[in-house]
């Protein structure tokens, strides 16, 4: 699905077939942060955070996928854990090739999603991200429900793609063990959190930056997928207005999953620890 944004006030037309009825208004987009006057020429800003651990082989198409959105000033913010098959070469390559809208953070060793999260975020703020969006960069989570998020965060503080409730789900491919683990430990930490939203270890998501700036990322204590819970559960506690928006999540492109049986007991015995001190803000 090709999709564009003619300008900022904004009319954002889709060229899919068959979903060709009508550009869409997006009302007060270009308003840009709550408290900021409506202006036509203010222009919103997105930053897209995006950590990696290596995902060299990925990174070309998800950078022309979201740069073909079309979006009139985003960002990509890849935070690379020293990959060994030189995923930080690729960005900086990438970066030439679109105009520097590549920033990397490089660290030094792996040391898992949640707290590279933490710095990819902490960017974004700084730059002046007014909607800031977090994926994985295995192309498991498609670019293009990115200006769908954006018309749904004007009338929430966070959007979650969720495949759990209506119209979202999971690769086709995937086999009877693998959706009822992913279903299993899905509903295993939404029990254990007293999380409401139907999807608690997505990860694909996105923030109003006055919604990002209000969470407490210092009293997160999981390096790995866990990260997305403890954030649904911050949002929950901080009473953001949280939407679920339906996506179907596609397995990943290329590359080796990162998930092991050590991360999954990570989150449940952390978020374990958590619903019992209840001490996130
Ligand atoms: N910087 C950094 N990124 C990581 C780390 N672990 C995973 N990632 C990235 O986080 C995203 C999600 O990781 P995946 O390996 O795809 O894990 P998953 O999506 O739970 O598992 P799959 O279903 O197999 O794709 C990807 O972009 C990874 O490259 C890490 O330790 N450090
Ligand atoms: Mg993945």
């Amino acid at each position: 699905m090709a999709v564009r944004w003619r300008s900022l006030r904004g009319e954002y037309s889709s060229t899919d077939s068959g979903a060709d009825s009508g550009n869409v208004r997006l009302s007060e987009f270009s308003a840009g942060r709550r408290d900021a006057p409506i202006s036509e020429e203010k222009t919103a800003s997105t930053a897209v955070v995006v950590p990696t651990y290596n995902e060299a082989e990925n990174l070309p198409m998800l950078a022309e996928r979201l740069f073909s959105l079309g979006l009139p000033d985003m960002r990509i913010i890849v935070v690379d854990d020293n990959s060994p098959d030189g995923t930080a070469d690729v960005v900086r390559n990438l970066s030439e090739r679109y105009d520097h809208r590549l920033d990397l953070i490089e660290r030094p060793e792996k040391n898992g999603l949640g707290t590279a999260y933490k710095e990819g975020f902490r960017r974004a703020i700084e730059q002046g991200a007014d909607y800031v969006f977090q994926m994985d960069a295995d192309l498991s989570h498609a670019p293009e429900y990115i200006p769908e998020f954006l018309m749904a965060l004007d009338n929430a503080d966070v959007v979650v793609g969720s495949r759990y409730t209506d119209g979202g789900g999971v690769d086709k491919e995937w086999r009877f063990r693998r959706h009822a683990l992913s279903a299993l430990a899905n509903f295993g930490i939404r029990a254990i959190v007293g999380l409401t939203v139907k999807d608690s270890t997505t990860g694909f998501k996105a923030f109003r930056a006055e919604a990002l700036e209000a969470i407490d990322f210092d009293k997160f204590r999981c390096k790995g997928f866990g990260f997305q819970a403890e954030v649904a559960f911050a949002c929950q506690r901080r009473g953001h207005r949280v939407v679920e928006f339906p996506i179907t999540f596609y397995d990943r492109a290329k590359g080796e999953s990162k998930l092991s049986l050590g991360i999954i007991l990570e989150a449940l015995w952390r978020l374990f620890l958590l619903r019992w001190q209840k001490k996130m803000s």
